[in-house]
């Protein structure tokens, strides 16, 4: 099935102009949106059967994490989730919600774009990403836990913004923090730069899937080797 055939383009039409400003509007003031139903409800089936297969090949990673990561280079070249990311429309359709004139697609050969598995106990802790925009499509929650939570825009590059960050780690201001539904389907945009978040504890038999689509502001922005070797336990060959 090809990109155009997953989007769910009768409810979110990416050309319509009023829908962009709609949705631009909100991400300039929540610093997040959710799209609920993104992708079409007769496509799901198919891409939690691919999350399946890639979950075979996924690396545990120990980075701040206790997750399994499925990295850019396994996804296969007739992968759905694949083809989304590489999608021209798509990628043009997230930088007017973002406010921005273009996006690129991020340059990491490993963390372009990811599938991150949770299963029974995994959990992942607060952190900032290493590229500026998050572009998140749930597809299989688990049975319980596996919350995202988030506190949008906590930081900027004028204000490390450290006593509210470090309160938020001791947990003294959930008052802050926003949880987001793990609705499959639903493609959420945020700025993971600059909005610290994690994932709760995740409890049951069902692995929770989540692909992450990143992309930055500037072309060519990678990610340093230890992270590469925290996440996926190899460097580039
Ligand atoms: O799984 C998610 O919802 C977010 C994952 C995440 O923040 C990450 O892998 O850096």
């Amino acid at each position: 099935m090809g990109p155009a055939a997953l989007v769910d383009t009768d409810r979110w039409p990416l050309d319509d102009v009023a829908l962009i400003a709609r949705l631009a509007a909100e991400f300039a003031r929540e610093h997040v949106v959710v799209l609920p139903g993104f992708v079409r409800e007769g496509a799901l089936e198919g891409l939690v059967a691919e999350c399946d297969r890639l979950s075979e090949v996924a690396y545990h990673t120990t980075y701040n994490a206790n997750l399994e990561v499925v990295a850019y280079d396994q996804f296969p070249p007739d992968s759905a989730i694949r083809a989304l990311y590489e999608w021209d429309p798509l990628m043009d359709f997230a930088a007017r919600v973002l406010g921005r004139e273009r996006l690129h697609r991020y340059a990491d050969p490993f963390g372009a774009l990811n599938l991150a598995v949770m299963r029974d106990g995994h959990e992942l802790g607060w952190h900032f990403d290493q590229t500026d925009f998050v572009v998140s499509i749930a597809i299989q929650p688990s049975l319980a836990g596996g919350h995202f939570e988030n506190v949008p825009q906590v930081r900027s590059a004028a204000d490390e913004n450290t006593a509210t960050v470090e309160a938020v780690r001791r947990g003294e201001r959930d008052d802050l923090v926003r949880i987001e539904p793990m609705t499959p389907g639903t493609l959420m945009l945020f700025n993971g730069r600059w909005s610290l978040h994690r994932v709760s504890r995740v409890s049951g038999a069902v692995p929770r899937h989540v692909a992450l689509l990143a992309y930055d502001t500037e072309p060519g922005t990678d990610s340093n080797d230890e992270l590469k070797l925290g996440r996926y336990g190899r460097l580039p060959a």
